[in-house]
C-alpha cells in the first residue's frame, strides 16, 4: 500500500464550443491526468484542470509541481496515511488543483485496495445526484437554446447562468429570457466570477428580483471586503462564495465576516480530504453548499459526483456535473451519462475510472 510513483500526464482535448465567463474562457481542456502507483500494483487516477485565471496554475505548472515536488515528497508513504500526504503537499503553498488531483488519486487507490467505492468510504449517502448545468456567455437566444437542449435531451431542470458582463443589463436580459423560455419550475441561479462591483451586483439583483433566482455566486471580488458584506445585507437571495474559498480558513473568513452565506465545494481544488473538512465546517455552521464545476472532464466530474453523493449536505442541491458534454471527446472508456436530470455514481471499487489507453495516447502532450 505504499506509494511507489506519481505520474502527471498533460493532455489536451478541444471543446465543441468555448465556455465564456467573467474571469476567462476555456476553448480546450488542457488538463493533467494524475496517476498514483503503489508498490502492490494499484493505480489511482484523478484529473487536474488548471485554471490560470482563478488560481494561477497552468498545465505546465501542475505537471512540474507534481513531478518535481509532490511525487518525491510522498513516495514511500502508505496510501492510508492521507494526513501525512496532505501535510507534505501543504509544505508547498498554493497549487490547489495539483494537490487535489494527487489526493483524489490516492483515495481511488484506497478504494481499489479495500474493494469499496470512494463514495462508500467517504460517507455512502446515495448513489446518484441531480445535475445542474452551467450556461456560459452567449447571445441570450443561444443561452436559451442550450438550456432547452439540456432539458430536452438530459432532463436537466437546474441551470447556473454566468453573469458579470458590462453593462450588467446584458445578463439581466439573458436571465429574463431563460426564465421566460423555461417557465417557473426550472431552477436558476447566477455566477458572476467577480465581474461586477458590489453596486453593479446590487442593481442587477434588484432588476432580477422577479426571476426567482435561488442564489448568486461570487458576484464581486473577495478583496472588496466591505462591498461584499454590504451586498449580502442588500440581497434577497443567498450569496455563495466560490473561488474565494479555496481553503478551509477562507471559508471561515467569508462566512463569519458576513461576506457570503453559502459555499461552492469543488473537489478539483480541495480534493476529497480537504473537501471533507469543508462539509464538516458548513454542517457545523448551518450553511448550504453546492457541488461546483471547475469545467471538469468526465474524470473530474466522476470525482465531484463521488464526493457529492457521500453526504446529505452535498447531495441536497443539484450538483454542477454536466459541462464535459461540450468536450469533443474524453478519456473515460465508458462515458458518463446524464439521464432524467441525474448522474449515477460509479460503483467502484475506488472511483470506477477506466481510462481508454488509445484516447490517452492520442491526446497526451508529452510524447
Ligand atoms: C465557476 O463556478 O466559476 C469558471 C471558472 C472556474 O474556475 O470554474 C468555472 C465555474
Ligand atoms: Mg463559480
Amino acid at each position: 500500500m505504499k506509494i511507489s510513483r506519481v505520474e502527471a500526464i498533460p493532455y489536451a482535448i478541444p471543446y465543441r464550443k468555448p465556455l465564456r465567463f467573467a474571469s476567462g474562457e476555456v476553448l480546450t481542456a488542457e488538463h493533467v491526468l494524475v496517476r498514483v502507483h503503489t508498490d502492490d500494483g494499484v493505480v489511482g487516477t484523478a484529473d487536474a484542470p488548471p485554471r490560470p485565471f482563478t488560481y494561477g496554475e497552468t498545465q505546465t505548472s501542475v505537471r512540474s509541481i507534481v513531478a518535481d515536488a509532490f511525487g518525491p515528497a510522498i513516495v514511500g508513504t502508505s496510501i492510508l496515511d492521507r494526513e501525512v500526504v496532505l501535510a507534505r503537499l501543504n509544505r508547498t503553498v498554493g497549487n490547489p488543483v495539483a494537490k487535489a488531483a494527487v489526493d483524489m488519486a490516492i483515495w481511488d487507490a484506497i478504494g481499489q485496495t479495500l474493494g469499496a467505492s470512494v463514495t462508500e468510504l467517504l460517507g455512502g449517502w446515495t448513489d446518484r445526484l441531480r445535475v445542474s448545468h452551467m450556461v456560459g456567455f452567449a447571445p441570450a437566444a443561444e443561452m436559451v437554446a442550450e438550456a432547452e437542449r439540456m432539458r430536452d435531451e438530459h432532463g436537466v431542470t437546474t441551470f447556473k447562468v454566468k453573469v458579470g458582463r458590462r453593462p450588467y443589463r446584458l445578463d439581466v436580459d439573458a436571465c429574463r429570457a431563460l426564465r421566460e423560455a423555461l417557465g417557473p419550475d426550472v431552477e436558476l441561479y447566477v455566477d458572476g466570477n467577480r465581474g461586477w462591483t458590489a453596486s453593479e451586483a446590487a442593481r442587477a439583483l434588484e432588476e432580477m428580483a422577479d426571476l426567482g433566482l435561488s442564489f448568486a455566486e461570487e458576484l464581486c471580488p473577495a478583496d472588496d471586503v466591505l462591498g461584499r458584506r454590504w451586498l449580502v445585507q442588500q440581497a434577497t437571495v443567498p450569496m455563495f462564495a466560490d473561488e474565494s474559498v479555496a481553503r478551509p480558513g477562507e471559508v471561515t473568513r467569508e462566512l463569519l465576516s458576513g461576506a457570503a452565506t453559502g459555499i461552492s465545494i469543488k473537489t478539483s481544488r480541495t480534493g476529497f480530504t480537504t473537501s471533507q473538512r469543508l462539509v464538516g465546517l458548513c454542517e457545523g455552521l448551518g450553511v448550504e453548499v453546492v457541488i461546483g464545476n471547475q469545467i471538469d472532464s468526465q474524470v473530474g466530474s466522476l470525482c465531484a459526483a463521488a464526493f457529492g453523493a457521500a453526504y446529505p449536505l452535498t447531495a441536497r442541491r443539484p450538483a454542477e456535473l454536466s459541462n464535459f458534454l461540450d468536450m469533443t471527446d474524453d478519456l473515460l472508456a465508458e462515458p458518463l451519462v446524464i439521464e432524467d436530470g441525474e448522474l449515477r455514481v460509479r460503483q467502484g471499487p475506488g472511483l470506477g475510472i477506466e481510462i481508454d489507453d488509445d484516447k490517452l495516447a492520442r491526446y497526451r502532450q508529452d510524447r
